[in-house]
């Protein structure tokens, strides 16, 4: 797949997307929130995609939405109205993240800024460099906090820190983001890839479908009753039951070897 702003590789099973306008920090123009949407399709239709990382080309992971998009500083009136701009591209883009059934792992290796943070909280695990950093900086350009991050950031770490995040905008490094259980791992910046890599052959060899069931469920329960989120449970469960990879799971503990799960 050739894309302008971003690359799309594939290999064994994972597919890396490398947000890819370095001297931007990788900011966010109209391209590369069609091409991103493109390619979170995509790797939902590739049955040879387990996984997918998603990471920054340069010193950024992603500065947010690109404010001089062209030769014009960008605001609601120099293109389309944002409510029909986050319509048309953000939320799409975080939607079809959350309901991808394959894990995604933000690998954040600079800055995430705005809907950049947005962009690594819609992630399912986030592993980030000692280099790295995020703010909600909508605020500061006087926006309110979106693609996701209202939803995402007080559930990964309470409604006290989320707003004071969001309503300061204060730029929190790798370690205090680890802290507050924005992220599950913090690495010296020279082994992030490898450190990833290791994380995403085992992905690249997990019961996809169950994983895919788990993020439906996780999703759903944060939404829902008790008496709601057991009967999701059952209902996936049944459907957990039925995997090649459940069958195969339970044949290599009987048999006391190492599982060989193909994803179906
Ligand atoms: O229209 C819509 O899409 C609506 C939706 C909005 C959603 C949003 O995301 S709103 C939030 C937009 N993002 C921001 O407000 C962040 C702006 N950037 C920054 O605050 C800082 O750059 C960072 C905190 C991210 C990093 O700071 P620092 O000191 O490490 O780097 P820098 O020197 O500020 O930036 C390096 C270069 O990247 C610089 O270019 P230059 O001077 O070297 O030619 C800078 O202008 C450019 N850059 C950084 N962020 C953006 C950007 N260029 C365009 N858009 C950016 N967002």
């Amino acid at each position: 797949m050739t894309y302008e702003t971003i690359l799309y590789e594939k290999n064994r099973g994972v597919l890396t997307i490398t947000l890819n306008r370095p001297d931007k920090l990788n900011a966010l123009n109209d391209t590369m929130r069609y091409e991103l949407l493109d390619a979170f399709q995509q790797a939902q239709a590739d049955p040879d995609i387990r996984t997918i990382v998603v990471t920054g080309a340069g010193r950024g992971f992603c500065s947010g939405a690109d404010l001089v998009a062209g030769s014009e500083p960008m605001t609601s009136d120099s293109s389309l109205p944002f409510g029909d701009l986050l319509r048309a591209t953000y939320n799409r883009i975080i939607l079809q993240m959350r309901a991808l059934p394959k894990p995604i792992i933000a690998a954040v290796n600079g800055v995430a800024a705005g809907a950049g943070m947005s962009l690594a909280l819609a992630c399912d695990l986030r592993i980030a460099s000692d280099s790295a950093s995020f703010t909600q900086a909508f605020i500061k350009i006087g926006l309110v906090p979106d693609s996701g991050s209202t939803w995402l950031l007080p559930r990964l770490v309470g409604v006290t820190r989320a707003m004071e995040l969001m309503l300061t905008g204060r730029r929190l490094s790798a370690q205090e983001a680890l802290d507050l259980g924005i992220v599950n791992q913090v690495v010296p910046a020279d082994q992030l890839p490898n450190i990833v890599s290791q994380l995403t052959q085992e992905f690249a060899n997990a019961p996809t479908r169950t994983i895919g069931y788990i993020k439906q469920a996780v999703d759903f329960a944060l939404e829902n009753t008790l008496a709601d989120a057991l009967e999701k449970e059952a209902d996936l469960q049944e459907l957990a039951g039925k995997t090649s990879d459940h069958l195969e799971g339970v044949a290599a503990f009987l048999q006391k070897r190492q599982p060989h799960f193909t994803g179906r």
